[in-house]
Parts: structure tokens; sequence; C-alpha cells
């Protein structure tokens, strides 16, 4: 886990964190080292906590990025709200082959808001969509994104398919959200802060 400041910057770059929440066995681990490392492994090993970090060019910036890999969660009671509370965003991750971790999505998502306090950017991802097994249509994934007001995308670890523009999305978010803080119209980690 990251003990950074979200705010600062290091060497010159701007941290950034990330969080990944989900049940356990739907991917999350896989998604980020598709993201970080462009690989990919069939077998399973459950996560406790892990955190990855990768630099990138952003938006004219470079970016320092910290994501934190959490161990996979159905009783929301496990989250780990200390660390939960200094992201910048977060990735709400589910697989679309499995209804159970995408029913479980709203006890995660409530624990996160009583963690966090407020509004802050999260995508929610149906991760496996390589597999034919789908139990999840993406209409009822995109449809409970637009409900709780959050991006939503669909992507394959394995394939690698959709993974590169998860993070490209929750980091414009983040970006523009820190960008309407900084002109004043939006308060710094505002209840009032809404979601594309
Ligand atoms: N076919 C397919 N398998 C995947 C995909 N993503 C992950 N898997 C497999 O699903 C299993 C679980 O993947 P993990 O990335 O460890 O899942 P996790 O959510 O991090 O699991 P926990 O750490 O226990 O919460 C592994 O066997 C992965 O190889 C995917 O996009 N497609
Ligand atoms: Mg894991």
């Amino acid at each position: 886990m990251s003990s950074k400041s979200t705010s600062g910057r290091s060497g010159g770059k701007r941290q950034r964190n990330i969080a990944v929440l989900g049940y356990w066995n739907v991917g999350k681990t896989s998604v980020v080292q598709r993201y970080v490392h462009d690989a990919f492994t069939p077998k399973y090993f459950p996560t406790i906590e892990q955190t990855y970090q990768k630099t990138l060019a952003f938006q004219n910036m470079e970016i320092d990025l910290m994501i934190t890999d959490t161990a996979g969660q159905e009783e929301y009671s496990l989250l780990p709200t200390h660390a939960l509370q200094s992201c910048d965003g977060y990735l709400l991750v589910y697989a679309v082959n499995d209804i159970n971790s995408f029913e479980g999505l709203k006890n995660i998502y409530k624990k996160l808001q009583e963690t966090i306090g407020t509004s802050r950017p999260i995508i929610v991802v149906g991760n496996k969509l390589d597999l034919g097994d789908r139990q999840v249509p993406f209409e009822k994934g995109k449809e409970l994104a637009t409900r709780w007001d959050m991006l939503f995308a669909e992507c394959s670890a394995c394939s690698g398919e959709g993974v590169e523009e998860i993070f490209t999305n929750i980091l414009a978010h983040i970006e523009r959200e820190r960008r309407l803080v900084y002109l004043g119209t939006r308060s710094p980690r505002s209840d009032k802060c809404r979601l594309m």
C-alpha cells in the first residue's frame, strides 16, 4: 500500500492513486497486470494486497500512477478502509460470467461510499469479456453505472481488449475533477461532484 500523498509530486511527476475493488476471482489482479506489465497468467493466485506502479505520459504530464490491488471482497466489512481514503479514483470490477460478482458490487460500493464520504471518480468494469458464458449483459452493467453516475467499460485481461482505455478514462476523469477544483468550480472532495 502506498503511503505517499495523493496531491503531491514525486520527482517532478504527479502522483495519482487508484484502487481496484470487487469480488474475488473477477480478475482484478489480471486487469492491473495486463495494464502495468502487458502480461496475463491463467493461474489463480488470490491477492492479499499489492501495490503496482506505472509511470506514464498523460495530457502533457508525467504521471506516477500507484494502483492498489485489493483482496477480493464479498463481505464489505473486509474493505481496507484506511488505504482507500487517500485514493483519487476507483475501479469496481465484476466478471461478466459471474452474476454474483455483479450483484455484490452494491455492497462494495455502499461500503466505499461510507469510507470515502464523498463522490470521487469511479469506473464500473465488467471483465472476462473473452469468455462465452456471459451472465451479465452489457446493458445491465451500463445501466448500473449510469444509475450510480459512474463511467462504465467492459474488458478482457486475457486478450487485453479494453484494458488500456479503462485507465485512460479514469485518469482523464480524475484530471478533469482536479481542474474543476483548481478553477474553483468544484469544492475539494465535494459531495456535489458529478461524474461523466
Ligand atoms: N478468460 C479469462 N480469465 C481471466 C480474465 N481475467 C482473469 N482471469 C482468470 O481468472 C482467475 C482470477 O483472476 P485474478 O486476477 O487473480 O482475480 P482477482 O479478482 O484478483 O482475485 P482475488 O485476488 O482473489 O480477489 C485467474 O485464473 C485468471 O487467469 C479474463 O479477462 N479472461
Ligand atoms: Mg487478485
